[in-house]
């Protein structure tokens, strides 16, 4: 049986294309190694593990019931990025405010630590989405100008996807790669080399119960791919549909509404890492107008409305 290439085997051999010092990449990304091993494992017990199943009785900025999974997961690579000196500062779905390391690190991070939670309980694929940004201030501490920058500046993106198998999904601006976690070596291989999502697609996925709360056009576009007879797929979970239309096609939608006049999505640590990766395999993504990696941030848990997947869906989703 051919060698399967382990993920600290493919960082290695590419580490030359990670534009700063050798090793970095590495152990930057080591922490989302462990931590996704670590959630994945808690995860897969959920429905047994009483103390780690259900709500935690506490809220996030988002004023959505924390799950004790979230907790769990945000403590854990808020423990691991600390420990491991790179990253000086994180921006979390699950902290209101920057949380800091007083370590000297020169990357900062921001990251969705368990996205799509509430499907915890009913056992639907959840995620962790991740940016890595290297810090632009220079004092002591990292400031928010460090998490203002567009996601054109991310230096590497990723998600972990805890489904039927775990992967984690990555890219530092040379393409994007996918790596299944074989449980029984508890290492993550190369299962997907060099992802490209097709130009088109036959799945849009978005909620209709918001249907007559999007813009006109927005309703056009989706009647329209009902008139081409695509497949209605919407999972309520936005790595696992993500993950599902950069595989096969399809366009993820999720825009403004009277409700949520910016969307419900949050820009730096859902629609820039994954519009990063999506460009990488050849997608696209906007919010509505813009280049979503063109957003100037202006808030840390600013929403916007996201449009993201194939090419040719997107640019056809604009013009509706
Ligand atoms: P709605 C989960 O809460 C999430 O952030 C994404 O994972 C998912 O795609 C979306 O919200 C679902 O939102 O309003 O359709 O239930």
């Amino acid at each position: 049986m051919a060698h399967v290439k382990t993920l600290a085997e493919f960082i290695t051999e590419r580490q030359h294309e990670f534009t700063y010092a050798t090793g970095e990449l590495s152990q930057l990304l080591t922490s989302f190694r462990l931590a996704g091993k670590m959630v994945n494992r808690e995860v897969n017990k959920a429905g047994l593990a009483e103390d780690i199943l259900g709500a935690q009785g506490s809220e996030n900025i988002q004023g959505e019931q924390q799950q004790k999974l979230d907790v769990y997961a945000n403590d854990l690579f808020i423990r691991l990025l600390r420990s491991q000196g790179m990253v000086c500062a994180v921006a979390s779905e699950e902290n209101d405010d920057i949380v800091h390391f007083d370590n000297g690190g020169k990357y900062v991070v921001t990251m969705d630590p368990l996205d799509g939670s509430s499907n915890i309980d009913v056992n639907v694929s959840i995620g962790t989405i991740f940016s890595i940004y290297r810090r632009v201030s220079t004092g002591d501490k990292a400031t928010m100008e460090d998490f203002m920058q567009p996601g054109t500046a991310q230096v590497a993106a990723g998600y972990i996807i805890y489904g039927s198998s775990t992967m984690l999904v990555y890219t530092t601006g040379h393409g994007v790669n996918g790596f299944t976690l074989d449980p029984s070596i508890g290492t993550f291989c190369l299962s997907h080399p060099d992802m490209k999502t097709p130009a088109d697609g036959k799945i849009f996925s978005v909620n209709e119960g918001n249907l007559y709360d999007f813009d006109p056009a927005v309703q056009r576009y989706i009647d329209d791919c009902k008139k081409q007879k695509m497949s209605a797929r919407y999972i309520g979970s936005l790595v696992a549909d993500f993950h599902r239309n950069l595989m096969k096609g399809g366009i993820y939608l999720y825009p403004a509404t009277s409700k949520s006049p910016q969307g419900k999505l949050r820009l730096l640590y859902e629609a820039n890492p994954l519009a990063y990766l999506v460009e990488q395999a050849g997608g696209a993504a906007t919010n509505g107008t813009t280049r979503i990696l063109d957003l100037m941030p202006t808030e840390l848990h600013q929403r916007c409305p996201l449009y993201i997947g194939s090419k040719n869906m997107v640019e056809g989703a604009m013009k509706a």
